[in-house]
């Protein structure tokens, strides 16, 4: 997930990942300076309603959104909404999307999701402003701007009540935006691409853990269960030490630290890059090399220095401020949520899955949703990884098949979205499953074009 994030989710689905290794959560890196991977940047505004429950609240909040017309088949092409998540979006990504939109003679929208960004409805962000964040409230606004958006194109066209044929798409948290806006505004769509949809809240998720296990190998495996044991005897007795010898001296609370280390290394295999942590992890434990120095390089040189990751973002300190900046997505951490966000604030994992569904979403047989995972993801298991009629599930089996690999390629890390499939250790699992991506838009879409005729 982008900085799996957050607050969002925090509130929705609640991760505690007690590993065998480390305590980890994992967050999704955010990506910064990579202009030339859009298909735009150009920022559109839209005048959303704060919140959608309220018969009596009517503020509206600025949203941020971006459109691309490129490969837009005037009149009546397609329409590809593009759901951003939990992180600032700064524009239309260059992956898949845009091979399909070509394809299909699409036009691309990807609204900001509130809260994020340029799109938060308040100035500061205390717990009693977050109250309108929600998936809930961002369904709706999904929804609002697609009327929006099919009206102001009808105007722009000069003709009354069309509808364009709308497919949505999303990755990661926004993967399950993509199928619960299916579940719950079936009528505005067509279809929907739910990339490493995370549909299922999970306390606990013991199943992140294992799966990076898996995923690094019996090697790799006991080098970072190795280390685990070596970090937390360094900070019985060498605390200040080893935090400074991994570049994070300012991290005063040892969770904190924990989560820093655990992070650096799942997110080499969420985004399809494995061997960047396990190569010289099982180098160094052959030479008989200190493996702590090892892998305290790969954190510095790699998760602090070439993906740029702060320190500061695993800092609860840092994480209780309420100012709005680029990073402000990463205030969730949700075993500090109480300190963080002040007591009574707690993720109903139970509620939300009964909302949406969990795995089990959308029973009835017009839901035509694609789900897609990777094998080497730690997040599959909150997903769904089995097929249902009208739901077909793909899983994309290689050695670097990370998180949304069908939209985005591999690897993602470091900063590379663009959909590249040739550098995944097995191409051909990755074409076959957006072959089968293509053949269920082209039905739905048609199914949706057919059913728009015969109602008029
Ligand atoms: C949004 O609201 C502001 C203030 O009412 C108005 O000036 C602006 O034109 C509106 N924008 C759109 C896109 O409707
Ligand atoms: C999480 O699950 C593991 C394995 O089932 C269990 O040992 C641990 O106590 C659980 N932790 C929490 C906080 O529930
Ligand atoms: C991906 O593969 C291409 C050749 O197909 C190569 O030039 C490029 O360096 C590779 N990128 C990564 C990040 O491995
Ligand atoms: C569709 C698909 O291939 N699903 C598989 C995903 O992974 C789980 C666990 O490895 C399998 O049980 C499913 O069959």
């Amino acid at each position: 997930m982008d900085k799996f994030s957050i607050l969002l989710l925090f509130i929705l689905v609640s991760y505690y990942y007690s590993g065998f290794f480390f305590h980890v959560e994992a967050r999704t890196v955010v990506l910064k300076n990579n202009n030339n991977k859009y298909l735009t940047q150009t920022e559109l505004w839209f005048n959303q309603t704060l919140d959608h429950y309220s018969p009596t609240d009517h503020r509206k909040f600025g949203q941020r959104y971006y459109e691309f017309l490129d490969h837009f088949r005037v009149p009546d092409g397609p329409i590809f909404l593009v759901i951003c998540g939990e992180a600032t979006c700064n524009g239309i990504t260059n992956d898949y999307v845009s091979v399909l939109a070509k394809k299909f003679g699409a036009a691309v929208v990807s609204p900001e999701h509130r809260y994020y960004g340029k799109s938060s409805p308040f100035k500061s962000l205390t717990t009693e402003n977050l109250r309108f964040l929600s998936s809930k409230q961002a369904l709706f606004d999904l929804a609002v701007f697609r009327q929006y958006y099919q009206e102001s194109l009808n105007a722009k066209l000069n003709r009354p009540n069309v509808e364009n044929p709308w497919f949505v798409f999303g990755v990661s948290y926004a993967g399950a935006l993509s199928a619960w806006f299916r579940l719950k505004f079936p009528h505005l769509t067509c279809g929907s691409l739910a990339s490493s949809a995370v549909v299922l809240a999970i306390y606990n998720y013991t199943e992140f853990d294992k799966q990076i296990g898996e995923s690094a190998g019996p090697d790799c495996k006991a080098a970072l269960q190795e280390i685990t044991g070596l970090v937390e005897k360094e900070l019985e007795t060498n605390k200040k030490a080893v935090k400074a010898m991994f570049g994070a001296a300012e991290l005063q609370n040892d969770g904190d630290f924990l989560y820093f280390i655990a992070d650096a290394a799942v997110t080499a295999f969420q985004y399809g890059n494995p061997d960047v942590v396990c190569s010289p992890l099982v180098e160094a434990k052959k030479a008989g090399k200190d493996l702590l120095e090892a892998y305290a390089s790969y954190v510095k040189d790699y998760y602090l220095g070439s993906l740029g990751v702060s320190t500061d973002t695993y800092d609860q300190r840092h994480l209780k401020s309420t100012a709005i900046s680029e990073d402000s997505g990463d205030r969730y951490h949700l075993d500090l949520c109480k300190n963080v966000f002040g007591e009574g604030v707690y993720p109903n994992v139970d509620a939300t899955n009964i909302y949406y569904g969990g795995t089990k979403i959308a029973g009835q047989s017009c839901s035509k949703i694609i789900f897609t995972n990777g094998s080497q993801d730690p997040w599959r298991h909150a997903s769904k990884q089995t097929s249902s009629p009208d739901m077909p599930s793909y899983i994309m089996t290689c050695h670097n098949c990370g998180h949304g690999t069908d939209l985005r390629g591999c690897p993602q890390s470091p900063l590379c979205l663009e959909g590249n499939a040739q550098n995944c250790s097995s191409p051909d699992a990755v074409q076959k499953v957006r072959q089968q991506i293509i053949e269920h838009m082209d039905l739905w879409l048609s199914q949706c074009k057919d059913a728009a005729r015969s109602s008029i």
